[in-house]
């Protein structure tokens, strides 16, 4: 297959063979398993799922109801037992979990056995707090061991878990908590960025005015920063850990028990909670990080993803603890105090596995090659990427200034709704090619079809979609299964449509091109552009706003609005910054628009329809792509003329 030397690529001057010496070592090295995978993924997916602690084997591996699937149905496990407890019984109880750093430079080391102890520590204070199976804990908070430690001890009894991104406004997390009907919030007094103590428990407070169903809010004391606490509400979780109990026996949940919620944007002003469940997506993270990241029992581990968005939850959580590895955790940010402080945490802890974002390559890519340059990386024996295509160019600068020639980069392409990494080289039998996350993982069935739904040709573009289900797939929106089937599934018949655009290559290598629907991707970020729209005319000085994602340099795309005000309303300079911050505080820092510009009317089709095509040209400084339908041709004149 692929895996040989001799084989011919069409584009070969791109190709990146993995290393002999590596494949000869590598978990998996035996390109067969496409193949098996390919003619048997139930078969495939079971052996994967054999690999975890089940209380009771499944009676069906898979039950499909087109769009709806149970994976491993009637089986019986626990995803913090999996996680934590099944380590304990040899000298891996003794072995680094969990690696932490903080922005200030404090340091924490959890080895299994103290993991252990502090999660069913914490999942007693939540049962204590009246949390029971089933209910819903929401989590905002920033990257430190405890954020961890509440994740696993909901999963440990039983509570599914919502993570709310501490860049998230007051406002976002009052949504999100609303709709999942959250009874308990976890935060922190603050989180650390750049020196500053950056308020969370402040937000909460605000969310909860018109939150009813949230009981209690627990607080973990991170910065010392002084917080307002409700009498009643709210209680500090070290005072509340000093006399939990450390035995906590976890529930045997079913496999398709909801194990947590995640919002996402989508094409809607509402964000959607993706549920996932705990046999079927335990089973995609652990075999998918195993495989991807090619990972050993001595390996330090480091994905730098929050652990408020998917690749957290997935691949810095719930797949690498249930492999058993060792999670190196940071807190700050790349520049703080200096901007090699990754190469630095890098050289310190001897991190071997490494797993980053595009837009976070580019940055580095711009401060310099003297960062890394300075930092002895010789440690490191594997990349990865996520969030985003990554330009050839980012590719190029990673695999020789982070990589020095000898790691291979894993370009991982999967969603929130995938639960798992969908599109990605095997590091040890994939040859690569800078920009291309090269083929479907084994066992998932990924094709890029045209309009109708057939196969493109070679060397053609077209949606990019799964015509099979696979284990970490979502289960539904939360309490929307009609919003479930008509964004996913309604696109293309028996096919799940994923919103992103690619192109397959002459050699069958997938190049995927980023969105086609109306999200937009900011630094990895997904923001949907109604939600910046409805958060804009919500201002009063604003009539009409449309949002686009034009293209950007270090974010890869940046949130550019076009208004329209009031009657009796005049822009100035004031207005453009009042309402980049309204957006800021409506929805968060991610989604502040670069630039807002205004306009008398806004481009529109005879049928009214904004024409954001149109603006995206403008916007990126383009000649006007097909102006035929539009109603008002003098309105683009006015636009181009600013
Ligand atoms: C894991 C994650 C999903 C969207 C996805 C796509 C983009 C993610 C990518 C990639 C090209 C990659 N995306 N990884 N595009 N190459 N390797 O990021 O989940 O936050 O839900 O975003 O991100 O557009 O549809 P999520």
């Amino acid at each position: 297959m692929f895996n040989q030397r001799n084989l011919a690529f069409a584009t070969e001057e791109q190709v990146y063979y993995p290393d002999v010496s590596f494949s000869a070592r590598a978990n998996v090295r035996d390109a067969r398993i496409y193949d098996w995978a390919g003619m048997d993924y139930e078969g495939f997916w079971a052996e994967e799922a054999k690999k975890l602690h089940w209380y009771k084997t499944w009676d069906k591996v898979l039950e499909w109801q087109s769009p709806f699937a149970q994976w491993f149905v009637g089986g019986k496990l626990n995803a913090c037992v999996n996680c934590v407890d099944r380590h304990l019984d040899g000298w891996r109880r003794n072995k680094a979990a969990i690696i932490f750093e903080g922005e200030p430079g404090d340091q924490v080391v959890l080895t299994y056995q103290d993991l252990h102890r502090e999660v069913s520590k914490f999942a007693n204070v939540l049962k204590n707090l009246g949390v029971a199976k089933g209910d819903v804990v929401t989590i905002y908070m920033p990257m430190i061991p405890e954020a961890v430690i509440a994740m696993l001890a909901c999963a440990r009894i039983g509570a599914p878990h919502s993570l709310v991104f501490g860049g998230f406004s007051a406002e976002a997390l009052r949504d999100r908590i609303n709709d999942a009907e959250a009874k308990v919030v976890v935060t922190t007094d603050a989180c650390w960025r750049r020196g500053k103590a950056i308020p969370l428990k402040q937000n909460v407070d605000a969310a909860l005015t018109q939150c009813s169903s949230v009981e209690k809010v627990v607080v973990v004391q991170r910065t010392g920063s002084e917080v307002y606490m409700e009498p009643g509400r709210d209680v500090w979780y070290q005072e509340e850990m000093k006399n939990a109990p450390v035995v906590c026996q976890p529930e045997i949940m079913d496999a398709e028990d909801t194990l947590f919620i995640l919002y996402t944007s989508g094409t809607t002003g509402k964000p959607k909670g993706i549920v996932h469940t705990t046999g079927g997506y335990l089973t995609g993270v652990t075999s998918t990080h195993r495989n991807l990241f090619d990972l050993k029992e001595d390996d330090v581990y480091w994905c730098t993803a929050d652990i408020g968005w998917i690749t957290g939850h997935s691949y810095l959580v719930y797949g690498p603890l249930a492999n058993g590895a060792t999670v190196f955790v940071f807190e700050g940010a790349p520049d703080y105090p200096e901007r090699d402080r990754f190469w630095e945490l890098i050289e310190k802890y001897r991190v071997t596995l490494f797993y980053t974002a595009p837009t976070a390559i580019r940055l580095f890519m711009k401060w310099g090659e003297s960062y890394p340059a300075g930092r002895d990386l010789s440690s490191l024996r594997l990349l990865g990427s996520v969030g985003e295509p990554i330009n050839p160019e980012a590719w190029l600068w990673y695999h020789k200034h982070i990589g020095r020639e000898r790691c291979p980069i894993v370009d991982t392409w999967w969603q929130t709704e995938t639960g798992s990494v969908m599109v990605a080289p095997l590091p040890g039998l994939t040859p690569t090619k800078p920009g291309s996350a090269t083929m479907p993982m084994p066992g998932v069935s990924v094709d890029v079809v045209d309009e109708l739904g057939e196969p493109v040709k070679a060397g053609e573009s077209g949606y990019l979609v799964i015509k099979k289900p696979w284990p970490s797939m979502l289960r539904t929106v939360y309490k929307d299964p009609t919003r479930y089937v008509d964004t996913y599934w309604s696109r293309f018949e028996g096919m799940y449509f994923t919103g992103d655009g690619a192109r397959r290559d002459e050699d069958g290598y997938i190049w995927v091109l980023g969105r086609v629907d109306d999200v937009i991707n900011v630094s990895g970020h997904r923001i949907g552009t109604a939600e910046v729209e409805s958060a804009l005319v919500e201002h009063p000085a604003v009539a009409e706003a449309a949002v686009i994602g034009r293209t950007h340099e270090l974010k890869g795309q940046a949130v550019s609005a076009f208004v329209t005000l009031r009657e009796g309303i005049a822009w100035a300079p004031e207005l453009e910054k009042d309402l980049k911050s309204h957006v800021a505080k409506k929805i968060g820092g991610l989604a502040r628009p670069e630039e807002i510009i205004c306009a008398w009317e806004l481009p529109k089709t005879r049928s009214g329809k904004i024409m954001r095509r149109l603006l995206k040209d403008i916007a990126e400084g383009r000649v006007l792509g097909d102006t035929s339908t539009l109603a008002d041709p003098a309105v683009l004149k006015q636009l181009m003329s600013r």
